[in-house]
């Protein structure tokens, strides 16, 4: 069991999760046991996690906006890398947005255990809803409005004010960027030290996750043993990977379209490092493998893509964002709360930027889906249902996230003519790796 990497040991959690609550429902107590004993352990990982958000965002961001100034500074490649970034991102979100809209996972619901669920997390869904039903009942500019918080402290009080720690953010960031190097310097080290420590907290609160996900799914089959629930999960997850599949369509579709490199070309030089994405849950540690396979097996010049991948690694995370999208409209679905299309139309640009301040660690998405929940006003007691089933999710949308830096690396290096015709050696590499 030592040996076991985490994400194995993640899922075993989960089934034995499920399988531990069947058998309690058995007895009279049982139920009764679970939530008294079992699901704590659920809300202490979500909580942590939880915790976590606002300093995360706060750090991440700041530390990616002045990251940026360094990036885009140094060359027309750098601002054409950060504008492609961003597009694929919005991309990614707005085809989450269009699968989630069209499959309505969460719809597959049945009312009476949507009362269920609004029942058992009575406050928080309830005061969303309100706060939701208010917002919409406000002037044209209130999201405007609400966006600029009247004190940062309050603002970080909170979840539901995550826009507007990210307004403050990005706000810090760029005059970080204004004021002179050797002043700033000291502040954007605090920072990234910050973002370091905060990222070991992440690491250190998914060591907890196999018991974390395996109270989660107890209490979720002991509350709601409805079988529609976890139908719903399970088309929750398929519009998941529906959209990043649809994503790969795109990656490789731009790749032919311009620079001329077939599908399987593609395909077969990027997917020792789609393997190691998903068996590791993090761009940061295969970063090196996709550096190998871009630059041996793709055709793309060593300095296009020791720039381009370490800051799509950082920054652009489409399989993520889009993860986001998809999440936080199932929840809305679950609770019964419909998203008016300009509130769908700021998770776009929230789920960009949460992508954007997202680590490349495991579990870093689903921490920001926190800040996009709290955007939105929808409930984040949903997120009960979403950590259940968060890990095998985010071995996929990372896979995404190498794919769509690695292609990203050919269209800068074809824009640069630092794209070569594959050498022989590695025409046949890339064919014997089927
Ligand atoms: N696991 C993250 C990554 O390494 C993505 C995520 O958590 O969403 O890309």
């Amino acid at each position: 069991m030592k040996k076991l990497a985490l994400h194995w040991k993640i899922i075993i959690g989960m089934v034995l999760g499920v399988l531990f609550a069947l058998l309690m429902i058995n007895f009279e107590w049982g139920a009764q046991f679970v939530k008294d004993w079992i699901k704590p352990f659920g809300t202490i990982f979500i909580n942590s996690l939880k915790l976590i958000a606002i300093p995360l965002i706060l750090a991440a961001l700041i530390k990616g906006i002045t990251d940026l100034k360094d990036i885009s500074s140094l060359s027309k490649m750098g601002s054409r890398t950060i504008i492609t970034y961003v597009l694929t991102t919005v991309i990614a979100v707005s085809i989450g947005l269009i699968v989630v809209n069209l499959v309505k996972p969460g719809e597959t619901i049945t009312e009476e255990t949507r009362n269920e669920l609004v029942e058992a997390y009575a406050a928080d869904a309830a005061a969303k809803k309100e706060a939701n039903m208010e917002q919409q009942n406000k002037g044209p500019l209130q999201p405007l409005v609400d966006l600029v918080p009247d004190n940062i402290f309050e603002a970080a009080r909170s979840n539901s004010n995550m826009l507007q720690v990210i307004f403050f953010a990005v706000f810090f960031g760029i005059s970080l960027i204004l004021i002179p190097e050797e002043k700033g310097k000291p502040v954007k080290d605090f920072f990234d030290g910050v973002n370091d420590v905060i990222l070991k907290m992440v690491d250190l609160i998914m060591l907890a996750a196999p018991y974390g996900v395996f109270a989660l799914l107890a209490a979720l089959v002991v509350e709601s043993p409805s079988a529609d629930l976890f139908a719903a999960l399970a088309m929750y997850a398929l519009s998941v990977i529906g959209g990043l599949l649809i994503m790969v369509i795109i990656y490789v579709s731009a790749v032919r379209l311009f620079t001329k490199r077939s599908p399987k070309f593609f395909l077969n030089g990027i997917s020792p490092a789609q393997l190691l994405a998903f068996s590791t849950s993090s761009s940061a540690a295969t970063l090196p493998v996709t550096m190998e396979r871009v630059t041996e097996h793709l055709g793309v010049d060593e300095d296009v893509a020791s720039f381009v991948l370490p800051v799509g690694a950082t920054i652009n995370m489409d399989g993520t964002s889009l993860y986001q999208a998809v999440a936080a409209l199932f929840i809305a679905q679950a609770f019964g709360i419909d998203l008016t299309f300009g509130t769908q139309l700021g998770i776009i640009a929230t789920a960009t930027l949460a992508s954007i301040g997202s680590a490349a660690v495991p579990g870093a998405g689903m921490v920001m889906l926190v800040g996009v929940l709290g955007y939105a006003g929808i409930p984040e007691a949903g997120l009960a249902l979403i950590f259940a089933v968060d890990r095998p999710l985010d071995m996929c949308r990372t896979v995404i996230n190498v794919t769509g830096d690695a292609s990203v690396s050919m269209l800068v290096a074809k824009s640069q003519n630092k794209l070569h015709e594959p050498k022989p050696k590695e025409w046949d590499d890339n064919f014997d790796a089927v």
